[in-house]
């Protein structure tokens, strides 16, 4: 057994959770652990996806002895319909992010509230689209890129451009198995048009359309509001900061950023770190400014300007259970309303500023492009001018924190790697270092954890357990969204710290590279990323990419994006490991056709392996992964 002492446990969180548990006990607010109590046992027919009220005859729920509902559908289209419709909220979530992302492209402006950070991902980008570069101001390219893109959510005939970047093996499975995505709002509106009463109820037609829909997220909106992200506030590289509610400070005005967009937290980022907001927070008694996060947005701005991790979902309580919050300013996504009633309880400014995510008892500063600046001095202002409204009995900042190396986009993991390896960087380097420490079994493979928390799992063991088994069994493990930062609060993104706790291979290749073992890749849009790394690792080995040893992981998830993106990790040919079941075991044939050797997997070369007993997951993955190296004679 090792000794994992040096890291934060799951213990001493809970203690930290607890400690602010009793001062929600004292100013009378509710929480979710509360709330979950509140809600339990929960409704099984909801729980096996067996419920349809998808029109006024329902709602009808599926028993022995009633095994179709009014309209006839049996159970097996109950499921899947739920199952497309699930999907479709995420992937209209993620790609409306991304649309949003083009949005702010659109506006950028020499000299404006948003400018190009990295001007040659965006030629590259549009040499790539076949839009022409050659002596064309940067604004102006930007300007046709943001156009170009924003076609591709309405465009009346074609495929996603992105489609473009997986390898061929890959686009023709896609071709033949009829998912390639259209365009992106095309994809979702098909989804609701296929759902509506009186359209398809053959579950194979439905989970088709899910796989097509989840696609036009990972490789429609999400992958532009990756990229596009990285052209506006930079490519993330390797950049150190700390996580865990311990980040924010007593003494300093505590601004906490919660949602998705990085367009508003890197406005308030940028004014919080402003001369003359700091003098004014000094003025209010202050020592100074402290912003951190939550949540994707947190992933956001920690990969690029190291701004500090505060925690993950189920954390946005804590936060201003801490007394210390003197504004949780959220766009959108992932935003619990309860922080209404909790920021009550408190002097905390509940600041909401997307029509998007409307909250009651939040106040409302309508964020845009164009006013962007105007809007987030007015907050920060805010915020400062709170501190003094503060009850002093009530602070408490439980003292936990750990030190992370985040920022690992796919350019920065090539970089990085090049170290390990006698490989020739190209132009944007190559995973050929990485291929080759996989091939000669330096590292046994790689695993993708990603997605939230959820109560129906203990918070974070998944995340943190799995990670370290992985580790153990030099399994590299590349992250995003809530799960990389269950491993930032735990410390496995110390390099120095993290590395004790791997295997000989993996631990060599942290030395020799200076990076943790889990490597944080972003936000949850960012997963994007990993189908990229993915892509270019098969085409680099020439092997597809169901063959490589990866696989994919959301142990812990709760949310429709988490459903989306595991529809495009499978339909990419990644093996994905589930910890919470979606809605699908009613039905033996949605479940045969999710999790069975002759559903997805014959149309895409993965599927779906729902576990929750998190250690036989675990093993699962493990065996998957070696399953695959002995595939291949390696
Ligand atoms: O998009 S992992 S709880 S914050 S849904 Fe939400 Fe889940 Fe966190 Fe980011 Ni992703
Ligand atoms: Fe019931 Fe059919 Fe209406 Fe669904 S669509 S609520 S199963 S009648």
């Amino acid at each position: 057994m090792k000794d994992w002492a040096s890291l934060t446990t799951i213990e001493e969180m809970e203690a930290a959770t607890n400690s602010l548990l009793e001062t929600a006990k004292k100013v009378g607010a509710d929480t979710w652990q509360q709330r979950v109590k509140n809600q339990t046992p929960h409704c099984g027919f909801g729980e096996s996806g067996t419920c349809c009220r998808i029109c006024s005859m329902g709602p009808c729920r599926i028993t022995k002895k009633a095994p179709r509902g009014i309209c006839g559908c049996d159970v097996h289209g109950i499921v899947a319909r739920n199952y497309l419709m699930f999907t479709a909220g995420g992937a209209a979530t993620h790609s409306d992010h991304g649309r949003e992302i083009m949005h702010t492209l659109y506006q950028t402006r020499e000299g404006g509230n948003y400018q190009v950070k990295d001007p040659e991902k965006l030629i590259r980008i549009a040499k790539e689209w076949g839009v022409e570069t050659e002596g064309k101001d940067i604004y102006d390219l930007a300007h046709e890129m943001a156009e170009t893109g924003l076609l591709e959510y309405g465009k009346p005939f074609g495929t996603q451009r992105f489609l473009k970047r997986a390898p061929e093996h890959t686009q023709q499975l896609w071709h033949d198995a009829g998912i390639e995505p259209r365009a992106i709002d095309r994809e979702v509106s098909q989804s609701m048009h296929m759902t509506h009463m009186g359209c398809s109820s053959l579950a194979e037609a439905l989970i088709r359309q899910s796989l097509r829909a989840g696609l036009s997220d990972g490789w429609g909106g999400s992958m532009m509001g990756t990229e596009f992200s990285d052209v506006m506030f930079g490519t993330p590289r390797p950049i150190d900061t700390e996580a865990n509610i311990g980040v924010m400070e007593k003494d300093n005005v505590n601004i906490v950023v919660h949602g998705h967009d990085p367009s508003l937290s890197e406005m308030i980022v940028y004014y919080a770190s402003d001369p003359e907001m700091i003098a004014y927070a000094k003025s209010m008694g202050a020592k100074g400014i402290t912003i951190s996060g939550v949540c994707c947005t947190s992933n956001e701005v920690a990969m690029r300007h190291g701004i500090p991790m505060a925690g993950n979902y189920l954390n946005q309580e804590n936060v201003v259970l801490t007394g210390a919050c003197e504004a949780i300013v959220v766009d959108v996504q992932c935003i619990f309303p309860a922080l209404g009633p909790l920021s009550k309880c408190f002097h905390t400014k509940f600041i909401t500023t997307s029509p998007i995510a409307r909250i009651p008892d939040s106040e409302f500063i309508q964020f845009s492009a164009e006013s962007a600046g105007e809007n987030a001095k007015a907050i920060v202002k805010m915020a400062i001018e709170n501190f003094k409204n503060r009850k002093p009995e009530l602070v408490n900042i439980p003292n936990l924190k750990q030190k992370a190396r985040v920022g690992y986009s796919v350019e920065a993991i090539k970089k990085v790697l090049d170290g390990v390896a006698n490989s020739q960087l190209d132009e944007f380097g190559t995973t050929k270092p990485l291929v080759e420490c996989v091939h000669s079994g330096v590292l046994r493979g790689a695993v993708a954890m990603v997605g939230c928390n959820n109560p129906k799992v203990r918070p974070d063991t998944a995340h943190i357990g799995l990670m370290k088994k992985m580790l153990e069994n030099d399994i590299i493990v590349i992250t995003t969204g809530c799960s990389a930062q269950a491993a930032a609060k735990a410390g496995l993104m110390d390099p120095e710290k993290a590395k004790e706790y791997c295997g000989a291979g993996l631990k060599r290749v942290c030395e020799l590279a200076g990076i943790p073992p889990v490597l944080h890749m972003g936000s949850c849009v960012d997963i994007s990323r990993m189908m990229i790394l993915a892509s270019d690792i098969a085409k680099d080995w020439g092997i597809n990419i169901s063959q490589v040893p990866v696989v994919g992981c959301a142990p812990e998830w709760m949310s429709e994006k988490a459903v989306s993106i595991g529809n495009y990790v499978v339909a990419t040919g990644i093996e994905t490991f589930l910890g919470v079941d979606p809605y699908s075991k009613g039905s033996e044939e949605v479940t045969r056709l999710l999790q069975g050797e002759d559903g997805v997997k014959e149309w895409v070369e993965a599927k779906f392996v729902v576990d929750t007993d998190i250690d036989s997951l675990g093993d699962k993955m493990i065996a998957c992964i070696e399953a695959k190296r002995a595939a291949l004679g390696i």
